[in-house]
């Protein structure tokens, strides 16, 4: 039996209307019934929360409002890595059908458990960004977000099951395979990172095959931040519509968010998740519109249920309504994380504002790495930037104004001395999965 879809006002579908358009008023209490049984539910069962609820003073029956969620413990990422493997989890093995985990490239790996509810929870929040985007069942998805640990894979194959498209489990990484799939299957729809996007878009070029000979229709982008510029690449590259798509492995993985057709922000899945705005520094929930950290509290998580997790991630929360009919709250693109900030010399850079000057330039390919080092006691920020292959050809007087142009670009963004290196066309490793872009060798 097929899914019945309902069209949405901005070209998607619904897939599930009476919850995707329920009038704000009615979420919140939906919230604060499902945050009272979360807080309930946590409490007896995870040591380390009866603990941190304990030594705040606080029990599950404070919570009377979504307002007295600030009464409530936050969780960190140390927290779990203190609590690895198994003492996050609120049920018994027996209930638990699978885990997944972050790579742990910087430090201890982070595990999520899911019950087989859990996943079907996972599926929905997935399925509805598929349907958001416009995808039908019986048309093709082709997965390229990696299948094993990460989230992305799985998360996005849930959600074509839960919609009942056709879905083609690519995983990441063979981008010859990639190509020779996408040519003969003509899927409508591409779901991996910005960047991989970006690598398959420069592959198809260089092979001749222009965007309108590509069957994309849209695309799923998420899993690292990209900036409207790079989406604008992506789109002209691989002649689809770009979408983004947010979420964290502690969450359970892709599908806390997903942007609509209208594309003017995620839509939060907000019955599923609460998510509130924290200055970073103080960590009182901000005001809608301001921009701050934003935390989560899973509303429905049966195996991990998490508390105010702090994600690190900087946006802002969009309530206004939308122009596809959704109800949920949007959140703005994440402009990086509180950690990914660079403190170069006392002036804080975020390396979203260096992709934006970069990504406007058109002689420059969109790949590019930034290196922060430390000599004779004074931090030295380097971006090395691929040119294309005209102004490679030019003569080096003609180089030379090139990258002053860039790096006085630059600097009039970020107000600090940038040494431009360029790089010959296709010198810049290409990333198959989350693009590695800042070494900082002051760590
Ligand atoms: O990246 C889950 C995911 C898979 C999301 C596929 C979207 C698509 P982690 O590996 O745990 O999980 O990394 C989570 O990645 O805290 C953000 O810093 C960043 N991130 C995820 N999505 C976005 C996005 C997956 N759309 C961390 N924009 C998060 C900006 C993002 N940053």
């Amino acid at each position: 039996m097929s899914t019945q879809l309902t069209p949405d006002k901005a070209g998607g579908s619904f897939l599930q209307p009476e919850i995707e358009t329920l009038p704000q008023e009615q979420i919140r209490e939906l919230q604060l019934a499902r945050l009272k049984e979360a807080a309930a539910r946590v409490y007896p069962k995870v040591p380390f929360y009866r603990k941190s609820f304990d030594e705040l003073g606080v029990k599950p029956e404070d919570i009377q409002s979504l307002e007295d969620v600030a009464k409530l413990p936050t969780t960190t990422k140390p927290d779990l890595r203190e609590n690895y493997p198994f003492d996050m989890f609120a049920v018994p093995f027996e209930q638990i059908e699978r885990v997944q985990s972050t790579s742990g490239t910087t430090g201890a790996p982070t595990t999520v458990a899911y019950t087989h509810e859990d996943v079907q929870f996972w599926g929905e929040c997935t399925g509805r960004g598929l349907a958001m985007a416009g995808v039908k069942p019986g048309e093709i998805l082709q997965n390229s977000y990696g299948y094993g640990l990460f989230t992305g894979g799985p998360g996005l194959d849930y959600g074509a099951v839960r919609l009942g498209c056709i879905v083609i489990p690519m995983s990441g990484g063979n981008t010859d395979r990639q190509i020779r799939m996408m040519m003969d299957l003509k899927p409508v729809a591409l779901s991996c990172t910005p960047s991989y996007a970006l690598h398959l878009a420069e592959v198809f070029r260089d092979r001749g095959i222009g965007p309108d000979e590509i069957s994309l229709r849209v695309g799923i982008h998420g899993a690292e931040p990209w900036t409207n510029e790079m989406r604008a690449q992506v789109e002209a590259g691989l002649g689809e519509t770009a979408l983004d798509i947010y979420g964290l492995t502690e969450m359970g993985g892709p599908g806390v968010s997903i942007e609509c057709l209208a594309q003017g922000g995620m839509h939060i899945n907000e019955d599923h998740y609460y998510a509130e705005i924290l200055d970073p520094v103080t960590l009182q929930p901000l005001p809608d519109g301001e921009l701050g950290e934003i935390a989560f509290t899973t509303l429905r998580r049966q195996a991990q249920p998490l508390i105010r997790y702090r994600t690190r991630d900087l946006c802002t929360i969009i309530r206004e309504p939308c122009a596809c009919g959704r109800t949920f709250a949007r959140m703005s693109k994440p402009i990086g994380r509180s950690d990914d900030m660079l403190i170069i010399r006392g002036v804080n850079v975020f390396p979203s504002q260096i992709e934006e000057v970069l990504v406007s330039i058109p002689q420059i390919e969109p790949h590019y790495q930034i290196v922060v080092d430390r000599v004779n006691y004074l931090d030295v920020i380097e971006v090395w930037v691929e040119v294309g292959e005209a102004i490679f050809a030019e003569t080096m007087g003609d180089l030379e104004r090139f990258q002053k142009m860039v790096q006085s670009k630059l600097y009039g963004v970020l107000n600090i001395k940038v040494d431009v290196k360029l790089k010959e066309p296709k010198s810049i490793r290409r990333s198959e999965g989350k693009a590695v872009r800042v070494i900082d060798k002051r760590k």
